[in-house]
């Protein structure tokens, strides 16, 4: 199919909610496929559709380590139901805000509802850094980043940083 652009900050697109899918139909099929092609390619273990300026509810990922098997995982208006009280800090990274990582500490555990590329519906439980992904990307629907997690000083730095680059690459 096709790798896509990958968007980075400060795009206005990355801050806005994306809207849930109304039919799993060719169009969704074709968006999935491109946006794994684009996240294998990047690469990441995680990319949701805002990021390549697609503002649908759909995201994909592949949390296997090199060695393993990939274990793709394609998920249309996921809701996260239940999140555990327990938390954990992991390094995030994001293909929008490239070549930056912090650490985050989010629930260790997450429950979340979707529907896969055929449109069928699925409850699942999710530990480890799936559940870390899951929110990551759950949280690009609705329009927040990783960066929201750190302190403000850190932020405004690293979003100064990227306006820069746009402007320098505009010029
Ligand atoms: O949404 C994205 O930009 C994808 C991230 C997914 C991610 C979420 C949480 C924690 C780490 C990554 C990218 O895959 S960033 C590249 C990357 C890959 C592995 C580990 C860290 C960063
Ligand atoms: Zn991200």
């Amino acid at each position: 199919m096709a790798i896509r652009p990958i968007l980075h900050i400060p795009t206005p697109c990355l801050r806005e909610v994306a809207a849930p899918v109304v039919e799993v139909n060719d169009e969704i099929k074709t968006l999935i496929k491109d946006m794994f092609d684009t996240m294998y390619d990047a690469p990441g273990i995680g990319l949701a559709a805002p990021q390549i300026g697609v503002m649908h509810r759909v995201i994909v990922m592949d949390p296997a380590d090199e060695e393993d098997e990939p274990a793709p995982l394609a998920m249309i208006n996921p809701k996260i139901t239940w999140l555990s009280e327990e938390l954990r800090v992991h390094q995030e990274g994001c293909l929008s805000i490239p070549e930056y990582y912090e650490d985050v500490e989010r629930p260790v555990l997450c429950k979340v509802t979707y529907l896969d590329e055929n449109g069928e519906y699925h409850e699942r439980e999710c530990d480890g850094l799936l559940s870390t992904v899951v929110q990551h990307e759950v949280d690009h629907l609705n329009g927040r980043l990783f960066i929201d997690y750190i302190s403000r000083l850190k932020r405004e730095r690293v979003i100064k940083k990227f306006k820069k680059i746009a402007k320098r690459a505009a010029e």
